[in-house]
């Protein structure tokens, strides 16, 4: 009877092992047959009506039940978790590769080309990189550089005012005089960064980009400016490059320099490019007023220096021979990667 009872129990247990189709369904299984109110379990407990002399090799018998069981679901399990495996790898697939024909190779923008050329240039020349902000107070942007209230730089209508203190910046000055204020001399830096004002045509962009450059030390005069100059314009355009200067006024420089370099495009016998002069405007500069040292906290009877300014936009142009301002802020991607 209770062999018949084991048979039993063996077939559907080995059976509903063989139809799980989950871990779930198997651990369903592993329950209902070895658990502790499973079926085996209750052969077990029914070999105490069983007499004395057949319990052992009935004992054995369930237990053979329960070794089949147990290994049956060990191998149904390690099936089905292969099975699983594979479907959530399946669900979850990504696939990391791209085609590297589709991939477009980034380029830097020119302005930024030709920032970082001078930037590298200026800093094997012994100069640091000073960084401020953009939106500024009016006693950086003017006062401190000697363009006092009623100076007509000041108009409401040349500068994006915040409000009448504060304003976006018309010119990188204001970190040179940030500097100065808190500087002992030597002071030896370039200022890259965005200026505004409200002008907008084929030259003129109401964002564009300067980069100016401050000196000051003791015995510093315009001869150093000269030097630094032509050795910046050899660099950046042609060994052969000559630099000229210009009498011109600024209020934060006295004297003040118009900076010319000989045409890189004729080698200055006159060209399109330069207008038929041999020469190409580029920069301004002069000596610092010593109203602006004495007024940033220098003492202008120990110390002298020298400032210049270049547009990055201008000076872009002028190397890539570029005609119109606005081709450098138009985002197209085909004009861009001619600059690689
Ligand atoms: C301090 C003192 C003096 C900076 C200077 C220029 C001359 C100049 C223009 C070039 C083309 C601006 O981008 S542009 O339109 N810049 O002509 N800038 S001297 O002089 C300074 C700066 C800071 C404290």
């Amino acid at each position: 009877m209770l062999k018949e009872k084991i048979d039993q129990i063996t077939a559907l247990g080995l059976d509903a092992v063989a139809g799980a189709k989950s871990s779930q369904e198997l651990n369903d299984v592993r329950v209902k047959y070895l658990g502790k109110s499973g079926e085996v379990t209750a052969l077990l407990k029914s070999l105490k009506d069983v007499p004395n002399a057949e319990k052992p090799a009935m004992g054995k018998l369930i237990n053979d039940v329960k070794v089949k069981i147990d290994s049956a679901l060990a191998q149904r399990e390690a099936t089905i978790a292969l099975a699983e495996r594979k479907a959530i790898e399946e669900k979850e697939r990504l696939d990391v590769t791209l085609s590297k024909d589709n991939l477009e190779q980034g380029a830097l923008h020119p302005l930024t080309l030709v920032k970082n050329e001078m930037l590298n240039i200026f800093m094997g020349l012994g100069f640091s990189v000073a960084d401020g902000p953009e939106v500024d107070y009016t006693r950086y942007n003017f006062e401190l550089l000697n363009i006092p209230q009623d100076h007509p730089a000041r108009d409401f209508g040349d500068s994006f005012y915040i409000n009448p203190d504060i304003l976006l910046r018309t010119q990188t000055s204001c970190v040179q005089a940030r500097v100065m204020e808190v500087t002992k001399p030597p002071i030896r830096i370039v200022c890259p960064g965005k200026v505004y004002r409200p002008d907008d045509d084929a030259t003129h962009s109401p964002m564009f980009q300067q980069l100016e450059g401050l000196v000051v030390d003791e015995h510093i005069t315009l001869a150093d400016l000269k030097g630094t100059l032509e050795e910046f314009a050899k660099k950046f355009f042609s060994p052969s490059t000559k630099v000229r200067f210009r009498p011109s006024y600024f209020p934060f420089t006295e004297p003040s320099v118009e900076v010319d370099l000989s045409c890189a495009m004729c080698g200055g016998k006159g060209c399109r490019l330069c207008k038929g002069t041999g020469w190409i405007e580029l920069l301004g500069a002069g000596v610092v007023n010593p109203a602006v040292l004495d007024a940033c906290g220098i003492d202008s009877k120990k110390y002298t220096g020298y400032a210049f300014g270049v547009g990055i936009e201008r000076a872009t142009m002028i190397k890539y021979s570029i005609p119109d301002m606005r081709l450098l802020f138009d985002n197209d991607i085909r004009y861009a990667k001619q600059f690689k």
